[in-house]
């Protein structure tokens, strides 16, 4: 008698696709300088379809565009390995993840927020204008000894390009990372957030760590 009824039901995947659209999730992606942050992002786009996002690309980015009212500020943060204020990071955070829901009708809904937030300023701007936005799902920690990070960027800065791939600017990339970034990662880690990934390996090997936390 209730045969009809299970076709004009929502499919299950259907149900979640709409409190999904409603709600971004994300996993914030944290490490130190040189961890392969951007490198293992990558690989999860590839293989489990998430967008990524880098907060560095985007300031990055936002210094390169012409009349920008913050472009000197971001990069004179960046050089001397500072963290921006968190207004500018987040807005161009906000506003990227926006453009990819509207772009995709709500397709592309899960997103790897790579390197944010990096400390106190950065935790407490995005709890205020996020937490209510989106869904938390972890904190993907890779964790790298500083020696291999430096042999890593250094090596990179030959041809990157970056302002900040330099022994100086690397300085002050791990100072700040160990006195503000480390922190709020500790911080996650007390909520049992955190997922943390031995990062001094092969590219492959780190990887297959990492997808264990996807299947
Ligand atoms: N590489 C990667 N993985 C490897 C592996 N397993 N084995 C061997 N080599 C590996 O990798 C770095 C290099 O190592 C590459 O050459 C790669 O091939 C190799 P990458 O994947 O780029 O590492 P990643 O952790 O992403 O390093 P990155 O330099 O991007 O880290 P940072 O956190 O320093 O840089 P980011 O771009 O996030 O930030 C730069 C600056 O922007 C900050 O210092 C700050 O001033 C500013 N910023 C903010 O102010 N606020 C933010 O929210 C974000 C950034
Ligand atoms: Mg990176």
């Amino acid at each position: 008698m209730f045969n009809f009824i299970p076709s004009l039901l929502p499919s299950v995947q259907a149900v979640r696709r709409i409190f999904s659209m409603a709600k971004p999730q994300v996993i914030f992606v944290l490490g130190g300088p040189g961890a392969g942050k951007g490198t293992q992002c990558a690989k999860i786009v590839e293989k489990f379809g998430y967008v990524h996002l880098s907060a560095g690309d985007l300031l990055r980015k936002e210094k390169n565009t012409p009349d920008s009212k913050v472009g000197q500020l971001i990069a004179n943060y960046i050089k001397e390995g500072k963290i921006v204020p968190v207004k500018i990071t987040c807005g161009l955070l906000e506003k990227a993840m926006n453009e990819t829901m509207e772009e995709t009708n709500g397709e592309k809904y899960k997103f790897l927020i790579d390197g944010f937030p990096r400390n106190k300023d950065n935790l407490d701007g995005w709890n205020d204008a996020m937490n209510d936005k989106v869904d938390l799902k972890f904190v993907l920690f890779f964790d790298c000894p500083e020696s291999v990070c430096t042999t890593r960027i250094l090596e990179r800065g030959q041809t990157s390009g970056r302002t900040d791939d330099n022994a100086d600017s690397l300085k002050k990339r791990f100072n700040t990372y160990a006195t503000e970034t480390k922190p709020i990662i500790d911080h996650y880690g007390e909520s049992g957030k955190v997922r943390k990934i031995a990062a001094d390996h092969d590219p492959e090997t780190v990887f297959q760590e990492t997808s264990k936390y996807f299947q």
